[in-house]
């Protein structure tokens, strides 16, 4: 019954956007082939599976203790896949290295292999799910202010072997699911107060950079993070935008856009055409910025909307992977992937609803008044009813009929833990 009133909106909403141009059908099929990266770090507050007692380190932080975070692998295989279940579509799992199988055994950074990895190469592979994965210079005994841009050679000489490794454990697991494994590499590298030092730093980073990319694979992409500053490193963070946009450019190299990592009136929406014209790819850690780099849980909001639209309208759909990255650790962690994964998808749908062709008509015949007036119509568009059908459509639950499920894994399951 509930199924029928869905597909009948669904049919007016079809007319309707029928009437503006939009096919919606099309941005259906569209939508089927948009995949979010799920990051498997809002499962257990980016704790990881190593053997250590430290806490989480390198200029971030997750707040809250909510009970029923992913404790071992098992577990957190367990939470992606049920909260997968109520995710429409098809989505990949984007890893970090400290999410390895190391067996409780101390296996160092720069020690770790594809053996570590294979378990969750398999069970990528028995349920469909394609993998990324991250290097982490976080929580760790030599992460400190500075990784790769340490002036102790050392360390510098550890991370960039750690680094080297995860390049060939991303290619493994690319290989395997034949389609490419992006790797991005983030490191927190910075300063708490004023440094003298900046370029001697940025140097450094460039260099170990250099290293580590050197060798060509064919299963991995390489991608690179900026910052603008982590907890504790406020003063200078040597992997800034403007250090990494220009090493991404030279390098041809694609460039990673946590949407968090900017200044707060930054608009994160209009790097896009920018950057796509320069780098061959992008890829997007999409977050929840809330006054800093807070990392709250993705919702349908103003800047998520015009970071999707711009990627439309820059015909940058295939040249953009959606990775989300966000922990909160103040509620249920399941349900935190499914507004996140579902609020991203909404931002698509109504990108992708929008009568770009006549708004463009519009803007070149110099006619502001429709240019804007379509706008602003387009939000009170009957967009909803066409991701109630595509969640019909992919045998998950409609609108808010996901949350009595969360609490029913809660209740069973994360609550026992
Ligand atoms: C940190 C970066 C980075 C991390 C993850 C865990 O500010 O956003 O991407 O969130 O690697
Ligand atoms: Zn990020």
């Amino acid at each position: 019954m509930f199924d029928k009133k869905v597909t009948e909106s669904y049919n007016i909403a079809k007319e309707r956007y029928a009437s503006i141009g939009v096919d919606t059908e099309k941005v259906l099929k569209q939508m089927q082939d948009f995949h979010l990266s799920m990051h498997c770090w809002q499962a257990d507050d980016v704790t990881g599976f190593e053997p250590h007692d430290g806490g989480l380190t390198g200029g971030i932080q997750c707040n809250g203790n909510y009970p029923g975070a992913a404790r071992n692998v098992d577990e957190l295989r367990q939470d992606v896949l049920y909260a997968m279940s109520l995710i429409p579509g098809k989505h990949r799992l984007n890893l970090h290295e400290i999410y390895g199988e190391f067996n409780g055994k101390f296996v160092d950074r720069d020690e770790v292999t594809v053996e570590h990895f294979q378990g969750w190469i398999d069970w990528g592979l028995q349920n469909d799910i394609k993998l990324d994965f991250n290097s982490t210079s976080f929580s760790h005994p030599k992460s400190g202010d500075l990784s790769l841009a340490n002036p102790d050679p050392e360390i510098r000489k550890f991370w960039i072997e750690h680094s080297r490794r995860c390049r060939e454990i991303a290619n493994a697991m690319g290989e395997a699911q034949q389609d490419p494994c992006i790797m991005n590499t983030w490191v927190h590298d910075g300063s708490k107060d004023i440094t003298v030092n900046r370029y001697m730093y940025r140097k450094l980073l460039k260099e170990s950079l250099d290293q580590i990319f050197e060798k060509p694979y064919k299963w991995m992409k390489d991608s690179v993070e900026s910052k603008v500053f982590g907890i504790g490193l406020e003063s200078y963070t040597a992997g800034s935008n403007d250090f990494y946009t220009a090493y991404a450019t030279r390098r041809d190299m694609m460039i990673t856009l946590d949407t968090g990592h900017f200044h707060p009136t930054e608009s994160v929406a209009d790097k896009v055409s920018s950057m796509l014209l320069f780098v061959p790819e992008l890829m997007l850690h999409v977050s929840r910025p809330i006054r800093w780099d807070s990392d709250h849980v993705t919702i349908m909001d103003d800047s998520t909307l015009d970071l999707f639209s711009e990627i439309v309208r820059a015909g940058g759909l295939d040249r953009v992977h959606y990775g989300l990255d966000y922990f909160d650790g103040t509620l249920n962690r399941i349900g935190a992937y499914v507004i996140g994964s579902r609020a991203a998808q909404k931002c698509m749908i109504r990108a992708l609803l929008e009568p770009t062709e006549m708004l463009r008509k519009y803007e070149l015949e110099g006619k502001y008044f429709q240019r804007l007036a379509f706008l602003e119509e387009c939000k009170n568009m009957p967009w909803n009813a066409v991701y109630d059908e595509f969640c019909l459509r992919n045998n998950v639950p409609v609108g808010e009929s996901y949350i009595p499920m969360v609490e029913k894994y809660e209740s069973e399951v994360t609550s026992r833990r």
